[in-house]
């Protein structure tokens, strides 16, 4: 397994979970100062810097780039996959074709959080179930163009009413056929959620290509109450050899958190 941090360029995710707001070269720097081995980016679009000026950043500070988010679709431009209107969730879906092909030419799979949505009012679960499936068909063909999945990450009860367990997004995917979706286990909507988050992985399988890495709180790992050597050792049982990625809040500040969480990385792989 490998360590990630998240850097953030989006300003309407100032209060959001990511560590490092700063312009990019300098938290490019900041990743690499701490240890890390990559970075997971979240970036306001497709076209908001070039494929290339990522690269050169990440090999002049020898970082990998674990992955890219998506949620920029949902909170600058309010884009989801389940939206009622049938030209919203077109847009939805061409937000993210582009941020795959930006994130594959870095080697890198798109992430999809918040922008699946929610089902309600005129919408059935059972009906934006059926447009999410479609979606991620289109989507996990694209990132295939690139040699890389694509990531479904179920989320809680208070961001989603779609997926909230990890072994119902494994059920899921098998039912869809949705052959290059990947989970992403996130531990903190999983602390909400999960009876057990230890086993809810060892239930969902192969399933597991991405982990955010958060304490139950949301902070850097270790400063809160999760648990995390069951964790990795249902991490190891299932095969996973992806990303610990630190979405969390940069408390008490970015530093104290980077530090703290690259320390639990290690001492979780120890
Ligand atoms: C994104 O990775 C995530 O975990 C969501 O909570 C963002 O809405
Ligand atoms: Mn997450």
């Amino acid at each position: 397994m490998k360590s990630a941090i998240t850097l953030s360029q989006v300003p309407e995710a100032a209060a959001g979970p990511f560590v490092f707001h700063q312009p990019l070269a300098e938290g490019f720097a900041a990743a690499k100062k701490h240890g890390y081995d990559s970075v997971e980016l979240f970036f306001p679009g497709p076209d908001f810097i070039t494929a290339g000026e990522v690269k050169a950043l990440a090999a002049e500070h020898d970082l990998g780039i674990a992955a890219v988010g998506t949620g920029a679709g949902m909170v600058k431009h309010g884009l989801s996959l389940t939206d009622p209107d049938a030209s919203r969730r077109e847009a939805a879906l061409d937000f993210i074709i582009k941020m795959i092909d930006f994130g594959g030419q870095l080697g890198a799979p798109a992430i999809l959080g918040s922008m699946q949505g929610k089902w309600g009012g005129d919408i059935s679960r059972e009906q934006a179930l059926i447009w999410l499936a479609g979606a991620l068909k289109v989507a996990g063909d694209a990132a295939a163009k690139h040699h890389v999945p694509f990531i479904y990450e179920p989320l809680n009860r208070y961001e989603t009413n779609l997926i909230n367990h990890l072994a119902e997004g494994a059920k899921y995917i098998e039912d869809h056929n949705l052959d290059n979706i990947v989970l992403l286990a996130d531990l903190f909507h999983m602390n909400i959620e999960e009876s057990d988050v230890a086993q809810a992985i060892i239930d969902a399988g192969r399933h597991t290509g991405h982990v955010h890495f958060a304490d139950s709180n949301r902070s850097a790992m270790g400063f809160g109450h999760t648990d995390a050597a069951p964790i990795i050792a249902a991490l190891k049982q299932v095969g996973y050899t992806g990303y610990l990625s630190a979405e969390v809040f940069p408390k008490p500040d970015a530093d104290a958190c980077a530090a703290q969480e690259i320390k639990a990385i290690r001492a979780a792989l120890a």
